[in-house]
């Protein structure tokens, strides 16, 4: 640690005193757990390790226990039945409360009670013990069945500067020789983090490569599982921050961080789902995208002037593959100056987005934070006049190089300079675009890589250096960007991306994985971030299909489609410097193959918004790695490939050149083939055939999977019939199907329709239930069905008491049949 940690606008406990006596026990070398070495000069510490001493007082105030050893306190509170937090303040007085992450703190907690034993404090609730132990202050969790989840193995502890005040605060917690650990956001490498140590600062990382640490984003939240049994730390500490898993000492797992406060949630499982689903009552979960953003994307840096751009939407129509998203990089602006047009390469931007939108594109264009300092340039000069640009320590204006030229740089932690950065879209709103993309915003800067240190931030009231608000800074901008737009398009949903981002930055954005490589590897890695991004409460994300730099030869370009077509979040993109990479830009067979795939994205589309409403109102991820299906099945530590996209589909994405076959393991129960309907029982490995045209793909049995028919993209047609795909269970099987108008906000007011289907198979009946809710009518009322796996053949269809002659039995064992109106039960003999 460094002497002068604290810059000199840095706010930290008021009560920085100087440390005489302190009660909490003051342990010096002994034991150095970290290699933060204490000041060697013998009778000068200005840096001093400190541990919590034995707790002797306790006090209640509503859900809120304070601890203390006579100087330091805990907090503890009860936030629900199975969350509870823990706040240290060394000398006694905790810092204001506020969290980027977690906006309002809603205690939503039926009964707890504190007991006072002779050895411990104990806080309970319905479903978690909280133990503070007397004899040292280890504080752990147990369920109710008294086995402990978490528990600290030294502590809680903190290095206090003790000539300026100040510290870096750490939490320590036994690590069980069988614990895994997931989480920590975009980290590229195994799912499984178990000894790694990580950072959290938001890094430019242009052609990351496996293990590098850290990129773009700070995720400060991980799920143990150990011996079946999950649970969560939420570190909600936007100073860089640390994660030691195993790695150090294999006993330990510690978390500390170079400043503020050591606060952490404790999130109890026992499912890691649970544990997930807890962590978006934290921090919210993604609003309902726009239906249109859930197809396929194309980018490149960058598609100009303007005949580029229509070439290439042009292109899409005349290949028919579909897509609905069209970005503008970088070079449309005049000299790279946000909220301006190059008039050069696009003399009438809005006629232009208005004719792409009548060809089905909807308009993304990038927007970064660098503004160029320019006295003609109204927005300097507006940001100047209102002293919204982030100044140093000194009142000096931060400045950094950035494509613009030198700039400054809007303080997107100050409310104000939100709202205004929000107005600033007003004219490309109007201009018809329909979506932003915000890069470079962890911040970056040429050269010195981001900002200094000492650079102030309003940070919302809560005042502090670059220190405490670089970690939340892209996403206080994509927070004032998604804001804005959503004033500014009245009730339509915005589109959003950002690169950068902290914990909660779902509520406002999607994301992507950044500048990654054309290479097999970081297939293979995209695949991994994608599901550590989902676990990590970041749902809507993916990655640079095809790879950012570097050249993908047409394989693995078509094996990057394919797997990004189980990406919530689907967009190809390629440096300047690269060929032409769209999905035809390889021949054949590479296109027919690009088309099959993205067509399918655009059929499943329903089920893939349904997954997404299933993530906004109950908190489910959308991508899910096999582990989390089947977290008591210890192999499935090391499965990392295959993964589930919602609940129903398994996907195995090929990340291998040449690959013709390959292992896939398919959880416990029954499993139908996507592409031929064969039936396979889970809980085993199989092979599967790979050859270029395919991926493995399979079904959950009792599913029902509905399919739009293919459209160019969203909205070309209107929907006049949807097919329901079902797979025989003989245990009932829940599906969801959500819909609605797909732009707007209505359904915040509940109006949607959420169709529940239940199959259940039994002897030589199929029965299909479904149950509806909500305010919303489709407007079409033609279904078409294709029913796979009975097992037996199908003689007599009751819908709603009345027959239905009109039916197939194809030769590939699926029944075939059409109702031209709604239905709540159908039984199949
Ligand atoms: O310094 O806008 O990650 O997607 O195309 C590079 C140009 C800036 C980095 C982004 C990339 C984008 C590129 N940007």
């Amino acid at each position: 640690m460094e002497d002068n940690i604290l810059s000199t606008t840095e706010q930290l406990s008021p009560n920085n005193q100087p440390p005489e006596l302190p009660t909490s026990k003051l342990i010096e070398q002994e034991e150095e757990i970290f290699h933060h070495v204490n000041n060697p000069v013998a009778g000068l510490k200005p840096i001093v390790k400190k541990y919590l001493g034995a707790p002797n007082h306790v006090e209640q105030h509503g859900n809120r226990f304070y601890f203390t050893d006579g100087e330091a306190k805990v907090e503890v509170i009860v936030v629900t039945d199975e969350i509870i937090r823990i706040r240290m303040a060394p000398h006694g007085v905790f810092l204001e409360e506020f969290s980027y992450a977690v906006p309002k703190l809603e205690a939503k907690v039926s009964v707890f009670h504190l007991y006072d034993d002779p050895e411990e404090y104990r806080i309970t609730t319905n479903t978690v013990n909280c133990h503070i132990s007397k004899k040292d202050f280890f504080i752990s969790f147990s369920d109710r069945q008294n086995h402990v989840t978490s528990s600290d193995a030294v502590p809680m502890h903190w290095e206090e500067n003790v000539q300026f005040g100040g510290y870096y605060v750490y939490g320590t917690k036994v690590c069980h020789t069988e614990e895994a650990f997931y989480g920590l956001g975009d980290k590229p490498t195994d799912l499984n983090l178990r000894g790694k140590r990580l950072v959290n600062w938001n890094t430019d990382a242009y052609s990351f490569g496996w293990n590098q640490d850290p990129i773009y984003r700070s995720i400060p939240f991980y799920i143990s599982l150990n011996e079946g049994i999950a649970h969560g730390i939420f570190f909600d500490n936007t100073f860089k921050s640390h994660f030691d898993f195993g790695a150090e000492d294999r006993d330990k797992t510690s978390f500390w961080a170079d400043g503020g406060e050591l606060q952490y949630y404790y999130i109890h499982g026992p499912h890691m789902m649970d544990v997930v689903k807890r962590y978006h009552v934290l921090t919210g979960t993604h609003p309902m995208p726009p239906l249109w953003a859930l197809g396929y994307h194309q980018c490149r840096w960058s598609y100009y002037p303007e005949s580029k751009v229509r070439k290439v939407t042009t292109g899409f129509r005349e290949n028919k593959i579909p897509c609905d998203g069209i970005y503008l990089d970088i070079d449309y602006m005049d000299g790279y100056r946000c909220f301006t047009w190059n008039r050069k390469y696009f003399p009438e931007p809005k006629k232009m987005i208005k004719e792409l939108a009548a060809q089905g594109f909807k308009t993304v264009v990038i927007i970064d934070p660098g503004i160029r300092v320019d006295d003609n340039y109204a927005i300097f000069r507006e940001g100047k006049k209102n002293r919204y640009f982030c100044r140093r320590s000194d009142d000096y204006f931060m400045e950094g190089h950035v494509w613009p030229g030198r700039c400054q740089f809007p303080d997107f932690t100050n409310p104000e300079v939100r709202t205004w950065w929000g107005t600033l879209f007003d004219e490309l709103v109007q201009m018809g675009v329909a979506g932003v993309w915000n890069d470079m915003n962890e911040p970056a800067v040429f050269g010195a890589g981001t900002f200094p240190d000492d650079v102030r931030h309003q940070y919302d009231g809560f005042r502090g250096s670059h220190r405490k608000a670089h970690n939340v800074y892209g996403m206080q901008m994509v927070r004032a960007t998604y804001e804005g737009l959503r004033k500014l398009m009245k009730n339509k949903r915005p589109f959003t991306i950002t690169r950068a981002g902290y914990s909660g930055v779902q509520r406002y954005s999607s994301v992507w994985t950044g500048d990654n490589v054309a290479s097999w590897e970081h297939l293979r890695l995209g695949n991994l971030q994608c599901q550590r991004l989902s676990m990590s409460g970041i749902p809507f994300c993916g990655t640079d299909i095809g790879g950012f730099s570097g050249e993908p030869d047409g394989e693995l370009f078509t094996r990057w489609i394919q797997m990004g077509t189980f990406s919530p979040f689907m967009r190809a993109h390629s440096a300047g410097d690269t060929k032409e990479r769209e999905p035809w830009s390889f021949g054949e067979p590479f296109t027919a193959i690009n088309r099959k795939f993205i067509e399918l994205r655009y059929k499943l589309l329903p089920y893939l918004y349904s997954t997404f409403w299933e993530h906004h109102r109950y908190g489910f991820p959308i991508l899910r790695p096999v582990v989390m299906q089947e977290q008591d099945e210890i192999n499935n530590q090391a499965r990392q490939d295959e993964f589930t996209y919602g609940d129903k589909i398994l996907v195995c994405p090929v990340m291998e050149p040449g690959q013709q076959s390959r292992r896939v393991y398919l959880p416990k129960g029954n499993w139908f083939y996507y592409w031929d309907n064969t039936l396979v029982e889970g809980g085993c490995e199989i092979d599967v055939a790979t050859p270029l045209e395919t991926i493995p793909v399979f079904v959950k049995a009792g599913s029902v999977l509905p399919e739009y028919p293919v459209m160019q993209y969203v909205g070309e047609k209107e929907i006049e019939e949807v097919r329901l795909n079902v797979y025989y269970s003989d245990t009932p099987v829940n599906s969801f199907f959500f819909e609605d108008y797909g732009e707007t906000f209505a359904y915040e007011q509940d109006i949607y329709s959420e169709k529940k289907f239940v199959v259940s198979g039994k002897e030589n009946l199929l029965t299909l239930q479904q149950t509806m809710e909500g305010l919303y009518t489709p407007r079409y009322e033609n279904y078409c069905f294709h029913v796979a796996g009975l097992p037996f053949k199908p003689t007599k269809i009751i819908a709603d008491g009345k027959p239905v002659t009109d039916f197939i039995y194809t030769e590939g064992n699926v029944l075939e049949f059409k109702l031209t109106k709604n239905f709540k039960q159908i039984e199949i003999a």
